[in-house]
């Protein structure tokens, strides 16, 4: 059993989380998600539309998903590859390089992102079109 193991907010989610969970299931036989908590998008400095008991429900709904773990901080990769035995770690390459230092305990796989495609850019036409 392949364990892949992959981190985001997943926000109002579209094609392009859906295209990186279903390549990143592929890369193993179960897929572990861990979702941003609301603190932890303050941290990163995202604000998103939905809470995080909403987008873990969305999240759950997605057949390539089979646990979702809450993730607090920035350092708790490590013990969570330790901890959920996972073989590959998976992220877009908008994060290419950036978890190399996840290398010595599991694969490292960055995937291309999806173009054209982004929470923000949805967030952003639905208020131009609200305010129409
Ligand atoms: N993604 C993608 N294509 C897009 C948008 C997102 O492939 N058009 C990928 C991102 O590269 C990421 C995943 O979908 O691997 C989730 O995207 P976000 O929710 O934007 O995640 P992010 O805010 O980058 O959080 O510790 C890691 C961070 O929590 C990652």
């Amino acid at each position: 059993m392949k364990r892949v193991l992959t981190y985001g907010t997943f926000d109002v989610l579209h094609y392009g989380h859906i295209n990186l969970l279903k390549r990143a299931k592929a890369l193993g036989d179960y897929l572990i998600v861990g979702l941003s908590s609301d603190e932890f998008n303050q941290i990163k400095n995202k604000q998103s539309f939905y809470t995080y008991e909403q987008r873990k429900m969305i999240l759950e709904a997605c057949r390539y998903v089979d646990l979702i773990i809450p993730e607090n901080d920035w350092d708790q990769k490590i013990k969570d590859v330790q901890e959920l035995k996972a073989d590959v770690f998976v992220m877009g390459d908008d994060w290419k390089g950036k978890f190399d230092f996840l290398k010595p305990y599991c694969e490292v796989v960055y995937l291309p992102r999806t173009l054209d495609v982004s929470s923000t850019k949805t967030k952003q036409y639905l208020k131009e079109k609200m305010s129409a």
